[in-house]
């Protein structure tokens, strides 16, 4: 089945906050950033701006009726900076005018003058400053310091990861429209409605109830929509609160890379310890997060790396510090994977270290080690596993002995490029970490002529989600996709939403769906009864007529819903869905916070050329867990998508601050995403079929953030390219690995005037 949205993207007819029409005496707003990243207001001056013809109004943070904070876990972040400034960008003043063109020039000629404060950009710095947003966490498993005697073989090191920004096709922005009473209306491109509805309440000092959020659909989000779309929202409100008028502000590509936060970069330390037959025996990790300048998601985050430091592995003794550090960047914030990644990385890195270190291939050591039924988790839940599945299943439909072969092959018959390969088993958790964030509602109209409208707090961003909230209607009615219509995520129609965010959206809101739906057909049935004079607890629809079991009746759709309605039938349900079965203890830190895991193993073969540094991948070959897909092409675009944004995170993005905490790698010139001559010659993905019984929906296992890690599977391949040409290359564990840092690894400085002369001869 296709996505319902195809033939309007196709079309260009799908509407983005972009597309809306604007009502009469639309304003248009812009921020004003900071234009440094640390220090103290001394003077703001907007004269010169406000004198500007065309321009209404320009509003700073007195002019905030209720609280200046939207911080969302921690309080810690103004909407309007106040007296001091804690990052480049960080919005100071809002400028509103009858035009964009006038907003945009009105807030070049604002000045501030700051008298300015230290900048760190480095975690490890803040640390040692003692800034950090919360205590450090730790997560432990056994006994570490007994273990590491039992170890034959101990190593160290450093892994970092750097941030990514979230590149979502459609920037950042909101339209608030004002209502009577004191009501707005609010488009805001946003994860989470409610967020918005939530914040933009307290900082406006009226009640969540005079505040309809609603979203069509996202350009993209990947995390940065779920908590980053709010200040847009609120500053434009704040306008509209004022003012009595619409406002619309849509950040323009380098406002928003500029001024929003990314994937929170790590530098992190690890210690890893193996007996002779391989098995690790212990872990330690300690996380340096790059948070940024204020809270925003970054401990839940932090939380989701201790989660998954151990990644697919089974550890008998672990011990895992994070420490949330604060530092004079945009607050870094959700994307795609949300610490998982990050925490990974190290896992991998520690295992190649070791690998290196004993001459071996580094998936020895990996697969040894894979997790197994009942194997228990450092917070305590005991895995469901099919991690082995998985990567068995790769080595073999894939031929990785023959893969293995043609490679070396290829190594020894070949100077100049050298191929690598690399394992990547993933093993994701899927619920948000947060317990009370799993629950999600769902609101299913049936109209007197049969047709369904559903609503759900799920937001459709690119994922497919309505398709699938279709997918359950459709099924559990079973009527075709043309008699449901899914609704865009509002507030007024569903309450309280949790982001759509945790891969978990469709599981949630799909199960709330399916009670609703459910609920209406039990409904149905004693109507269908009166009618037919049988017993109706096998009733279907099949083509528009009523079935009884296999046994076709005359009663159409139409007059069932028809006569139900006569007959005064409530038509319309409201479900709730919350999975009973999570929980987590945060104070002793275990507990079962998952629904369940998700699984898979992916195969990257690369080419590199060693004389520029360059590479291309051959191929990412990936058996994936996806229980029993109840949408195939939709579950298939979100692994090539993941995998792509994965490996570009891991190789080719590289976000730049310098010391001044000023981002140069500003715009799309200067950061490089994959596009389509970047991408893997091949990607192939092999559907494992699981039927455990679990709390995905339709036992359809979330999709959204898991494959995002296969990605990593990218570095470890270069980076065995690397060694392929230079055994002893010291090839540092710092994503990402562009092709300048390849370059430099290939020819190590001492050697460098050597190798190159060798390789010009071979040339
Ligand atoms: N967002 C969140 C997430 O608020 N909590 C989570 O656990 C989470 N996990 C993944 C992605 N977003
Ligand atoms: Mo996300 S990182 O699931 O918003």
């Amino acid at each position: 089945m296709q996505n319902i949205d195809s033939i309007t993207h196709v079309r260009g007819e799908s509407i983005y906050l972009d597309d809306i029409p604007l009502q009469q005496e639309t304003l248009f707003g812009a921020a004003f950033g900071s234009p440094i990243a640390h220090g103290k207001i001394i003077h703001l001056d907007i004269s010169a701006a406000e004198k500007m013809a065309g321009v209404v109004r320009i509003f700073t943070y007195k002019d905030i009726p209720g609280d200046n904070q939207i911080g969302g876990i921690v309080p810690d972040e103004p909407l309007l900076a106040e007296d001091e400034v804690h990052f480049n960008g960080m919005p100071v003043a809002f400028v509103v005018a009858e035009t964009n063109e006038i907003a945009q020039a009105a807030v070049k000629s604002i000045t501030i003058d700051i008298e300015p404060l230290p900048v760190i950009t480095d975690p490890r710095e803040a640390k040692e400053k003692g800034k950090l947003i919360i205590p450090p966490r730790t997560f432990s498993l056994g006994n570490i310091d007994k273990a590491w005697k039992k170890c034959t073989h101990i190593f160290e090191g450093i892994a970092e990861t750097n941030g990514q920004e979230h590149l979502y096709i459609e920037t950042q922005g909101a339209y608030t429209i004002p209502q009577e009473n004191d009501c707005i209306k609010v488009y805001s491109s946003t994860q989470g409605p409610t967020a918005v509805q939530r914040h933009m309440a307290a900082v406006l000092k009226i009640p969540m109830h005079r505040l309809e959020v609603d979203v069509t659909r996202l350009g993209g989000g990947f995390g940065g929509k779920e908590d980053q779309a709010t200040a847009w929202a609120i500053l434009c409100a704040l306008a509209t609160y004022h003012l009595k008028k619409p406002v619309k502000y849509c950040l323009h590509r380098m406002e928003d890379m500029r001024m929003t936060g990314k994937r929170n970069p790590y530098s992190s330390d690890f210690k890893i310890g193996l007996d002779k037959n391989l098995k690790i025996i212990a872990y330690e990790a300690t996380f340096y997060q790059n948070a940024g300048a204020a809270a925003d998601l970054s401990p839940a985050v932090l939380e989701r790396t201790l989660f998954h430091c151990t990644n697919s592995y089974f550890v008998p003794n672990v011990k895992a510090t994070a420490y949330c550090c604060k530092t004079n960047l945009p607050p870094n914030t959700a994307f795609r994977g949300f610490g998982g990644p990050q925490g990974m990385f190290v896992i991998e890195a520690a295992i190649a270290k070791a690998a290196e270190a004993l001459g071996i291939d580094a998936s020895e050591i990996q697969k040894k080690n894979l997790l197994k039924d009942g194997d228990e988790f450092p917070y305590g839940q005991k895995a469901e596993s099919e991690a082995k599945n998985c990567w068995e299943e790769a080595e073999d439909i894939y031929e990785i002995k023959k893969l293995r072969k043609q490679v070396k092959k290829f190594n020894e018959e070949n100077h100049l490029h050298k191929k690598g390969i690399s394992f990547m088993p993933i093993c994701f958790g899927i619920s948000f970490t947060k317990t009370f964030m799993n629950q999600a509602r769902a609101l299913v109209h049936i109209y007197t002529d049969g047709s369904i409208s559903v609503s759900t707090g799920a937001v459709e961003m690119g994922q497919g989600v309505n398709t699938k909230m279709a997918q359950v209607a459709a099924t559990i009615f079973s009527l075709p996709l043309s008699k449901i219509k899914i609704h865009t995520t509002n507030t007024f129609r569903i309450a309280n939403t949790s982001p759509s965010a945790a891969s978990a959206t469709a599981d949630l809101n799909g199960k709330a769906v399916q009670m609703a739906c459910i609920n209406l057909m039990e409904r149905l049935k004693p109507v269908a009864e009166k009618v037919l004079k049988q017993p109706c607890d096998k009733m279907r629809i099949e083509e528009g007529l009523v079935h009884i079991g296999n046994k076709k009746t005359e009663l159409t759709w139409g007059n069932l819903i028809a006569t139900a309605y006569m007959s005064r039938v409530n038509l319309s349900e409201h479900a709730h869905y919350a999975p009973p079965q999570v929980h987590f203890d945060p104070t002793i830190e275990k507990g079962h916070p998952f629904a369940y895991h998700v699984y898979g193993t992916a195969i990257t073969v690369v080419t590199v050329d060693c004389l520029r540094g360059i590479y291309t991948f051959d191929a990412v070959k990936v058996v994936h867990d996806f229980g029993t897909t109840m949408n195939p092409v939709v579950d298939l675009g979100q692994i090539e998508g993941g995998i792509v944004q994965g490996m570009g995170w891991m190789t080719m993005e590289e976000i730049i601050y310098d010391k001044e905490g000023r981002l140069r790698s500003n715009a799309l010139s200067t950061y490089k995403v994959p596009d389509i001559y970047s991408v893997p010659e091949e990607i192939k993905v092999h559907f494992l079929k699981t039927k455990k019984d679990n709390l995905a929906i339709f036992r359809s296992k979330a999709v959204g953030e898991p494959p995002l890690m296969y990605g990593i599977g990218a570095f470890f391949a270069v980076r065995n390219a690397i060694k392929a040409f230079h055994p002893s290359a010291d090839v540092k564990f710092s994503a990402p690995i562009t092709p300048e840092k390849v370059l430099m690894s290939l020819y190590p400085k001492k050697e460098r005037s050597q190798t190159i002369k060798e390789a010009y001869h071979i040339l």
